[in-house]
């Protein structure tokens, strides 16, 4: 997708501070964090949201939750960790390539449902 924020940076065409990559996801601190540790975890092929996933995106969703606790302990959050993943403009999805929100601190969370 040209437009797409995401597959931007995923090309590297936007700059951003990377936690983790490999051939199929990317992972990088959010620009807007809402906690100490607020990274995100992408799959690199554009899909909008949870919406159109398919059969196709098993094994890279797969890959994704399997990454979330590794790449979360490796920030520091041995105790665990918020995640969110917003889909659709009725969650207030704000860019539109699907991405896993992981969101922790030191203390513990504000509620927030
Ligand atoms: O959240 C989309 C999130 O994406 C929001 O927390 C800001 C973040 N964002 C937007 N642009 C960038 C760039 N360029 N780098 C890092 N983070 C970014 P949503 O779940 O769609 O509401």
């Amino acid at each position: 997708m040209d437009t797409c924020v995401f597959c931007r940076i995923v090309r590297g065409e936007i700059p951003s501070r990377k936690v983790y990559e490999d051939d199929d996801i990317l992972a990088f601190h959010d620009i807007n964090p809402v906690a100490s540790v607020h990274f995100m975890i992408i799959p690199k092929q554009h899909v909008a949201s949870l919406m159109q996933v398919t059969e196709a995106h098993r094994d890279v969703l797969g890959k994704i939750l399997l990454m979330a606790p590794r790449l979360a302990k490796e920030q520091g959050l041995n105790d665990g960790f918020r995640t969110i993943i917003n889909t659709g403009r009725i969650s207030r999805q704000e860019v539109f390539h699907l991405h896993v929100h992981i969101i922790g601190d030191k203390d513990v969370l504000p509620p927030m449902l």
